[in-house]
């Protein structure tokens, strides 16, 4: 561990390497786990830094006034925020780069924490969720333009486009949601049909454009534990310009903060993760930005519960 490198808003660092201390929350980063291509780095293998980043100029005061949280932008005092850094990973490694993230993601759980995973591709959150094994029954929210429910793809089960497919096999998921989809992606009526026949819950993005994010809400149970997964193409293009293949129509910011203040009221939030962002492709730094004020908006969330 570098003691100067950058984190989340200038947190305290800490070193997953090691026994991890007490914590609320500990944010960690993953630039690969299973590459579409054998061997090819991910097209989102930089994102953890920008979005770590993106937010730098506010770390000298975190009591500035956030207007969406309605309350200081970060309390230290009231949330203990760790930034473990990023693990080691290689596209010529998948299997130990997802017992990388399973095993970290376990030991941020057995110290208390919630993990906040900044990844990588939509490859990322498979390990992450195979973490929660001692939840007594999660619910994944997925905010995405895609329902990630192919068998295989490439000759692996473990790529970005297997994501919910891979969940939906987990005995400790009971339910998941399905938010913000819109135009084309490598799943076909098969794997419409089988999603719909494992009982997951589609809301498209047109829903949300016609109802709002209420229909997400009502799926969500009362006292449940929440994970929710953010892949950055749910967002409209407008919001977050760098992603990988941009699709119209798609969630705004506050449908996105709305909907995590929302399960907040209502459940517990145990996990969150966000992937799929391409700094490359971002526009004025408009995407790494947006990601990372929802992540403070998760953290207020968070808080929430923890007070
Ligand atoms: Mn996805």
């Amino acid at each position: 561990m570098h003691p100067d490198r950058p984190t989340f808003l200038g947190v305290e660092a800490c070193d997953l390497t090691s026994a991890l201390p007490a914590a609320d929350v500990i944010l960690f980063g993953a630039s690969d786990a299973t590459p579409y291509v054998v061997g090819q780095t991910s097209h989102a293998a930089k994102a953890p830094d920008f979005i770590r980043r993106a937010l730098r100029h506010y770390e000298s005061d975190l009591t500035r006034w956030d207007f969406d949280q309605e309350a200081e932008l970060l309390t230290p005092a009231k949330l203990k925020v760790l930034d473990g850094g990023n693990l080691v990973t290689d596209p010529m490694t998948p299997e130990s780069n997802r017992d990388a993230i399973r095993t970290t993601t376990q030991a941020v759980l057995s110290a208390g924490a919630v993990p906040i995973l900044l990844g990588g591709d939509d490859s990322v959150p498979i390990p992450f969720f195979e973490a929660f094994r001692k939840s007594k029954g999660l619910t994944i929210l997925q905010i995405d333009a895609h329902l990630d429910w192919r068998d295989q793809r490439n000759g692996s089960g473990y790529t970005f486009s297997s994501t919910m497919r891979r969940a939906s096999e987990l005995p400790w998921v009971r339910r998941i949601v399905q938010v913000g989809l819109r135009g084309i992606g490598g799943s076909g009526r098969a794997e419409f049909d089988c999603a719909k026949a494992w009982g997951t819950k589609i809301v498209t993005a047109r829903d949300i454009r016609l109802h709002g994010i209420a229909s997400v809400l009502a799926e969500i149970e009362d006292d449940s534990e929440c994970l929710i997964t953010i892949d950055c193409d749910g967002l409209d293009p407008s919001v977050i310009p760098g992603v990988l293949i941009p699709q119209p129509g798609g969630l705004s910011y506050f449908d996105v903060v709305d909907l995590m203040q929302g399960v907040a009221s209502k459940c517990r939030i145990v996990g969150l993760d966000v992937v799929e962002f391409v700094p490359e492709r971002d526009v004025q730094n408009l995407g790494a930005i947006a990601i990372s004020r929802i992540i403070c908006n998760g953290l207020g969330c968070i808080r929430q519960r923890a007070v």
